[in-house]
């Protein structure tokens, strides 16, 4: 009889830990779908001086961008070795503009950064427009000079400094320029063939007068 006992306790304690083990197991299995987060999305940093590939950058009217060399002894630890100068002339307040195609998903993301050297205060005006591609067919709908299907957002940011500076826009501080189009939320996912943010674009505008003379450097674009 006792030695039945023991059997029994050593097959019930044996069963047991095979549970545990089993149970333990569940979590490592889960994972991988919770680690997939990702915590930067590179707009441009502008390093490889190609304003053709990553990204394609297009102008528009009196706008003009060329690759440079940041100087040496202005630089900031957070500023790399190569900007683009942004510049033109402005009048009745609009110079212009530069854009790039997109097709991110940006819903990851709470903060849109940009590193910026202004060489006078009031350079330039910019206003940063995010489109949202709401009819989930990877382009900017077009009708009259304005989207027709997909959210606009902007937020304007004038250069009111001298020198570098660090940018940082809480994104729900962009606001929905077009209430009559889209679904009015930030929504930049890639559900259901979505582009996400399709497309993004700095329209230049004047800081302080009618007509202006504008300049200014960007180092970094991107999205944390
Ligand atoms: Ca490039
Ligand atoms: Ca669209
Ligand atoms: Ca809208
Ligand atoms: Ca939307």
């Amino acid at each position: 009889m006792r030695i039945l006992f023991i059997l029994l306790a050593i097959g019930i304690q044996v069963f047991s830990q095979s549970l545990t083990v089993e149970i333990e197991e569940l979590p490592t299995e889960n994972s991988p779908v919770t680690d997939n987060v990702p915590t930067v999305l590179m707009i441009d940093d502008f390093e490889d001086k190609d304003l053709k590939r990553f990204r394609e950058w297009w102008t528009f009217d009196k706008i003009i961008i060329k690759s440079k060399e940041n100087e040496k002894d202005e630089k900031k630890s957070y500023v790399g070795n190569i900007a683009i100068s942004v510049s033109g002339s402005s009048s009745n307040w609009y110079a212009g503009g530069l854009g790039t195609y997109l097709d991110e998903d940006a819903h990851f993301f709470k903060t849109l950064k940009l590193v910026i050297y202004s060489p006078k205060i009031n350079s330039g005006s910019i206003r940063i427009e995010l489109y949202d591609d709401d009819n989930n067919n990877k382009i900017v709908d077009i009708e009259n000079d304005k989207p027709s299907k997909d959210d606009l957002f902007i937020y304007d940011l004038n250069l009111v400094w001298k020198g570098w500076k660090v940018v940082s826009i809480p994104l729900e501080d962009f606001v929905d320029f077009n209430n009559d189009v889209g679904d009015n939320i930030w929504n930049p996912n890639q559900l259901y063939g979505s582009a996400g943010l399709v497309q993004m674009q700095l329209v230049i505008l004047s800081s302080k007068f009618k007509s202006e003379s504008i300049e200014f450097d960007i180092d970094t674009i991107k999205f944390n």
